[in-house]
């Protein structure tokens, strides 16, 4: 009898992979991080084989740039091909993030859409949810099992049509908020009409800054706290997973957000890196005597599955001689040539070329170099009382006069007025 009932309870289960902020074809201090997002995506696959998931979510920002270069393209395209040639019956969701372009990840996406592959792009598409089922097969194998997934592209400004709005004059939505508010308010109905059509478990997908959350470097960010949305709107979700920001982290009682795969910045450094595997534990409708189970009660249980990079971030200390001195045999700096590395070069003198240098001699995978203990003592030289200082009364146009003395050999007048012009023009359209 036990036996029987375990069988139920698994049977039941409905278990997915969430990831998010995969940022293919990144550049990181110019260099480009494609490798290590094809090892990423290797491994992503292999944990994808296991037949018990049923799906795969990716909440937004695919690619790291809205025209993504043709190497990202050809690797997530590879991906995608390689994991639906092995696992068929696996769904594969995905939304958009602010880094993405809805209308280019949307290729295709009516005949992908067949073959059990959903790029849901338009917000107004996101009260429709992608039912994911239990078990192989359909509804006929197993009618009463699968959860409703609702995919909520990020939301650019005036992205929700006012169709259902009750006055047709209101100027589109802009902020973050108040975007997120109306999505939810229509998102709820939806879920409700889910759950009464025979829905055992509503998961949303969504791109959005979670007040409260903790943010890392690699974000692009939104400025204001208008940009801020509460994870709370969406709270009779079973489970809300979350992209945008790139540290692994729970914002409610079911929400997460699952992180990058990979550190994208140096302060991600000492951070996890996981993918989510979540399972929503169906118990059965009926007790091992038959009878039914008066409450049915829907667990939500997210396992972090860590995620081993190629090549680690790592940030060192030290002072300019001892990384160009050390040998081999330091044991703090074991693996260091394999790594991605931050160098914070201590002392008050200004080391010439250090990055060149230092990547030259034993660091070949060296990013970026900071030397702010050096500069900062370079400035205190130079606002000494009475000293000259020479930085003070220079100004853009002479150090864009500079400039094309430099590269040309002498500064046009008109050139130097035309970029001032456009600077004046472009900060005027970074203070709105
Ligand atoms: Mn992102």
């Amino acid at each position: 009898m036990l036996l029987h009932l375990f069988f139920v309870i698994i049977a039941d289960m409905i278990k997915f992979l969430h990831t998010a902020d995969l940022h293919l074809g990144k550049v990181f201090h110019e260099h480009s991080l494609l490798e290590d997002q094809e090892y990423m995506l290797d491994a992503l696959y292999a944990v994808l084989r296991d037949e018990s998931y049923r799906a795969l979510l990716i909440a937004g920002d695919v690619f790291d740039r809205s025209i993504p270069p043709p190497d990202a393209v050809q690797l997530f395209s590879a991906f995608l091909g390689k994991l639906k040639t092995s696992r068929p019956d696996l769904k594969v969701l995905v939304i958009p993030g602010n880094h993405d372009s809805p209308a280019r990840l949307a290729y295709g996406k009516e005949l992908f859409a067949e073959l059990g592959l959903y790029f849901v792009t338009n917000p107004n598409d996101a009260v429709n949810p992608i039912p994911v089922y239990a078990r192989r097969g359909g509804p006929e194998e197993n009618p009463a099992r699968y959860a409703a997934f609702f995919l909520l592209p990020f939301l650019s400004a005036g992205s929700l049509n006012a169709a259902e709005s009750a006055d047709e004059n209101a100027s589109p939505i802009r902020s973050q908020a108040k975007l997120a508010e109306e999505a939810a308010a229509r998102l709820e109905q939806a879920r409700l009409s889910a759950l009464q059509q025979g829905a055992a478990y509503t998961v949303l997908a969504a791109h959005i800054f979670a007040t409260g959350g903790k943010e890392s470097e690699s974000e692009r960010v939104f400025l204001g706290t208008a940009e801020h949305v509460s994870a709370g709107l969406f709270a009779g979700f079973n489970y809300a997973a979350f992209g945008h920001l790139h540290r692994f982290q729970k914002t409610g009682p079911n929400s997460y957000y699952s992180g990058s795969p990979l550190a994208y910045s140096f302060d991600e450094a000492d951070g996890e890196k996981v993918f989510l595997s979540v399972e929503l534990d169906g118990l059965p409708e009926s007790d091992e005597n038959g009878e039914p189970v008066a409450e049915r009660k829907n667990s939500v249980s997210v396992i972090p599955i860590p995620i081993q990079p190629k090549r680690k971030l790592r940030r060192l200390k030290g002072t300019f001689e001892y990384f160009l001195s050390q040998s081999g045999s330091e044991p703090s700096l074991a693996g260091a040539a394999q790594d991605y590395l931050e160098i914070t070069l201590t002392g008050k003198d200004l080391a010439q070329n250090a990055l060149p240098i230092l990547r030259g001699s034993r660091f070949p995978n060296l990013l970026s170099v900071k030397q702010d203990e050096a500069f900062a003592a370079l400035r205190e030289e130079h606002t000494r009382p009475g000293q000259e200082t020479p930085c003070a009364k220079r100004g853009t146009e002479e150090d864009f006069s500079d400039f094309l003395t430099d590269i040309y050999g002498g500064a046009d007048e008109e050139k130097t007025a035309l970029f001032m012009e456009l600077l004046a023009e472009s900060e005027k359209e970074a203070v709105v």
